[in-house]
């Protein structure tokens, strides 16, 4: 049986990139000097694009491949794949939902305690003599017991909300409604008045044309120049460049990020700060995690050229 043809975005560890190449015919867009010439060239083969979350696919890629099926994305995000094009192409999108949550609801909360504690700064202090040569470092500010506001309270939020609740901290959520998860959490529809109430704020939506830029200039001078916003969600869900304007003039008091408009090169603005610690969009970066995402990629695929169900369908 010929093995299926499909358009491979981006790189995949080894362990996903042997199996995959066992079972389908890849072609490694990422790889192509001149993309466009390369979409040409193999755009009527291809069946299926494997891609990843900040990846996705573009309605140009998808309209170059007119024989296209499905679109398998590595990651829970798929605001990077053109849904519009893919109805209207009658195109099936798979994620991998699930089986990242609890690595980037870690990655949250481990971004709010090395941030609030000063502990990049401090690991600094010990290797560079400051230590020895100026004494004690800073003090810094307390986690346990403070206020957090989640943004978005779905799988990953939930996870985040409930670690948090380990930590003692007052727990509230904005979503498009309340949630019955029999918790005690409270429930703020609008994103200033839950920022008001945030010591720490996290941004856990899924990123939509909706969502674009929520965590406005409002909602991050609510959060204040005592407060944190970690953002393990996507860019779009912050306006950047009220952001930055807001830690650059501390009406904000820190940040903690693992994503960034046009990642990744970011804002050199970024660079110059010392109340924002950065992360590479690392939270599923795990290698069980990304085992596990690697495996429901080719799943789904395979589900779909044996013509079963997709097992995690978006589309
Ligand atoms: C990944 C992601 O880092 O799940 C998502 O939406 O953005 C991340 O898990 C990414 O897809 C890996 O390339």
């Amino acid at each position: 049986m010929t093995k299926p043809d499909i358009l491979q975005v981006g790189p995949y560890p080894e362990w996903d990139q042997v199996p995959l190449e066992e079972s389908f015919t890849l072609h490694r867009y990422f790889e192509a000097g001149d993309p466009d010439a390369y979409l040409n060239s193999v755009g009527e083969r291809i069946r299926g694009i494997a891609t990843r979350g900040e990846l996705g696919a573009s309605r140009a890629m998808i309209e170059a491949c007119p024989n296209l099926e499905v679109v398998s994305v590595y990651g829970v995000g798929f605001d990077a794949v053109d849904l519009e094009a893919c109805k209207d192409h009658g195109i099936r999108v798979t994620n991998t939902p699930d089986v990242l949550t609890n690595d980037v609801a870690d990655l949250g909360i481990a971004m709010m305690l090395a941030q609030s504690r000063g502990m990049v700064g401090a690991e600094t202090w010990v290797r560079d003599g400051s230590w020895q040569a100026k004494g004690l470092y800073p003090l810094k500010r307390r986690v346990w017991g403070r206020k957090a506001g989640v943004l978005g309270l779905g799988r990953i939020g939930f996870e985040v909300a409930k670690r948090l609740a380990g930590f003692d901290l007052d727990i509230a959520y904005s979503d498009i409604s309340e949630k019955d998860y029999g918790q005690d959490w409270t429930f703020i529809a609008d994103p200033v008045e839950l920022a008001e109430h945030a010591d720490f704020l996290f941004v856990t939506l899924a990123a939509s044309t909706q969502t674009r830029h929520i965590v406005n200039r409002q909602v991050i001078d609510a959060v204040g120049p005592d407060g944190m916003i970690i953002n393990i969600s996507r860019a779009s869900n912050i306006d950047e460049a009220a952001l930055l304007d807001a830690l650059e003039s501390k009406r904000l008091g820190a940040a903690a990020l693992d994503v960034f408009e046009g990642e990744p090169a970011l804002n050199p603005r970024f660079l110059e700060l010392d109340n924002v610690l950065l992360q590479p969009h690392h939270a599923s970066g795990t290698i069980e995690t990304r085992k596990a995402m690697g495996r429901l990629v080719r799943d789904n695929l395979s589900a779909h050229f044996a013509g079963r169900d997709l097992l995690t369908p978006v589309l």
